[in-house]
């Protein structure tokens, strides 16, 4: 702010402009001279307030950037810490929505048809994988969930696949292919091309190996 006044007492007195008189040449000076000085004193004054004005501006908005910045912070007290830590325990300890829980983990029917990739895909935006299965009672839970949702036993695509290699069957998941449950004559590459496992199939709602490409509902799978 000095350096601005300093800079518009310069302008003032400047030799660019009419030169000022003493109080006494004012007095004798023509009314010309005397509109200058009158304008000249009226700039400056609006100089100095505006000054004054921007000063108090800034002074505000620091004081408000101070107590946002205040709100924003968390007191740093123990209390407070067991909240956050409280809370991530409860997310970790039950599945939340529309998953519902059985043997330890997450499921999620999605009735709209997607070939196996999208499905593992929209699995995956919800943090999971399409469901990988480890024994009886888990299949029998899928296919209820299944159920409870379509009112049928539908064919769904769930995360097996040998489409790296012929034969050899992983989960998405990355947990061991350590439970079938395929139909009789399955899994039979049929056409040479069926790397993509859907349950629900034929009248003992088994498991058949399929075109990948085909649209099929799909159940995702999450850790607790
Ligand atoms: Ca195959
Ligand atoms: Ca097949």
């Amino acid at each position: 702010m000095t350096r601005r006044l300093a800079v518009y007492k310069e302008w003032f007195s400047s030799s660019s402009m009419p030169p000022l008189r003493s109080a006494e040449a004012t007095h004798t000076g023509t009314e010309e001279e005397k509109l200058i000085l009158q304008q000249r004193i009226i700039i400056f004054s609006i100089c100095i307030s505006s000054n004054m004005k921007m000063l108090t501006v800034s002074a505000l908005v620091c004081a408000m950037m101070a107590l946002t910045r205040a709100a924003a912070l968390p007191e740093a007290s123990p209390e407070n810490d067991q909240t956050a830590k409280s809370h991530l325990v409860k997310r970790s300890t039950s599945c939340t929505g529309r998953w519902s829980e059985f043997s330890g983990r997450c499921f999620h029917y999605v009735p709209r048809p997607m070939t196996w990739a999208k499905a593992e895909k929209n699995c995956l935006t919800m943090g999971g994988n399409l469901a990988s299965v480890h024994n009886e009672l888990e299949y029998h839970e899928l296919q209820r969930l299944i159920m409870s949702a379509s009112y049928e036993y539908k064919e769904t695509w769930i995360g097996g696949s040998d489409a790296q290699e012929e034969n050899q069957w992983f989960w998405s998941d990355g947990t061991p292919f350590d439970y079938m449950n395929w139909c009789p004559g399955e899994p039979n590459n049929h056409s040479g091309r069926q790397s993509c496992l859907q349950i629900n199939h034929g009248a003992q709602k088994c498991w058949d190996d399929y075109h990948c490409h085909f649209k099929k509902p799909s159940v995702c799978v999450k850790k607790i």
